[in-house]
């Protein structure tokens, strides 16, 4: 099977499976395993951030954020399409009693006029806004790159307003490695930031929320409370370590992936979508000529694996665990069900 479903399918790769093997483990809620104590100052100091908190998941990471950073019965703004507001199961409001402010993006990207616009004011009516949370890349969009002049933008909104902001930064190293700007740099905008070791990197499991010493101590507390506290995880902890010291470059070969699969699709008739929107390793596409499903299925007749997002959109997704032939044989699959 070719999947493209998602980067989150890939597996641990040979240096992964070898350092888990040998990783040196203790009780992570005693604070007494090394290899997860190594992961956290590593990632720490990736992100230019004071500590960090290895979590099982993406969707952990940001939630830890959402509870650590806000009190229940305040409003968090964020992305209409943001991963936090639309895939994470409404969790900021089970857990973090919230209200989410969805604010609609260009490509994902928020902007600051707008934020500024929907901060509550001070009456007693309103919720007070508790966080500001942006997401780079971005999924729905697209994987798009949120450019750095924006995210600032936001946060200088959000500092002159002291309110905090999160940065869903899933995917922080594909924006990196696409827009040639410094990881620091992006974190630089934002209170605290989850990135994901399971996704194009590879890691079979882990996330990491990072931010100010202060935070992550509260944001422990609440992956306690949450049943996150995972003991001899240094198991995990070390194919992430891996992970960051050798699978970020690589990236740049999902985005070339990506970006032949959408110039092989853009030339053709029955499918709509704009090519320059593909930033980096995700390319969404809308068929004109069949149904989603149709076009899902056939694609999987062939053992291409997709996923639909939207009634009317498909999402194909690069990673490492497809190589340039498995491109060129989707892109003639596509072409093949198009014509019939
Ligand atoms: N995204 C998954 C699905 O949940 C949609 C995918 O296949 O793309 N933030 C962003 C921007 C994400 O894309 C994801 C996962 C998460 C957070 C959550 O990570 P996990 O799956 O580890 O909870």
């Amino acid at each position: 099977m070719i999947d493209l479903r998602s980067d989150t399918v890939t597996k641990p790769t040979e240096a992964m499976r070898h350092a888990m093997a040998i990783a040196e483990v203790g009780d992570d809620v005693y604070g007494e395993d090394p290899s997860i104590n190594r992961l956290q100052e590593l990632a720490a100091e990736m992100m230019g951030k004071e500590a960090a908190l290895f979590v099982p998941s993406g969707t952990m990471g940001n939630q830890l954020a959402v509870l650590a950073h806000t009190r229940p019965g305040t409003e968090i703004i964020l992305e209409a399409d943001s991963h936090i507001y639309y895939y994470e199961a409404a969790a900021a409001s089970v857990f973090a009693g919230v209200q989410p402010r969805p604010l609609p993006g260009e490509r994902g990207v928020l902007s600051a006029d707008l934020v500024e616009w929907a901060i509550r004011q001070d009456d007693i009516h309103l919720p007070p806004t508790s966080l500001i949370c942006m997401e780079n890349t971005h999924n729905r969009a697209g994987g798009t790159v949120v450019p750095l002049e924006d995210m600032r933008a936001v946060y200088q909104v959000a500092r002159r307003h002291q309110i905090p902001v999160h940065l869903d930064g899933a995917r922080i190293f594909n924006a990196s490695i696409a827009s040639g700007i410094a990881v620091k740099e992006l974190t630089a905008c934002t209170t605290s930031v989850q990135f994901c070791l399971s996704k194009g990197l590879g890691a079979p499991v882990g996330s990491l929320l990072a931010g100010p010493e202060e935070f992550i101590e509260k944001a422990r507390r609440w992956r306690k409370r949450m049943g996150g506290g995972m003991r001899q995880a240094g198991i995990v902890a070390a194919a992430g370590i891996v992970a960051l010291e050798t699978m970020v470059d690589r990236l740049s070969e999902d985005h070339e992936n990506a970006r032949i699969l959408a110039d092989g699709l853009a030339g053709m008739e029955g499918i709509d979508f704009n090519p320059n929107d593909v930033d980096t390793n995700i390319v969404i596409v809308k068929p004109t000529k069949m149904s989603i499903r149709q076009l899902g299925d056939e694609l999987e007749k062939r053992g291409i694996l997709t996923v639909v997002i939207e009634p009317d959109r498909i999402r194909f997704t690069t990673s490492l665990e497809v190589n340039r032939t498995d491109i060129e044989k989707t892109i003639a699959a596509v072409q093949e069900i198009l014509k019939t």
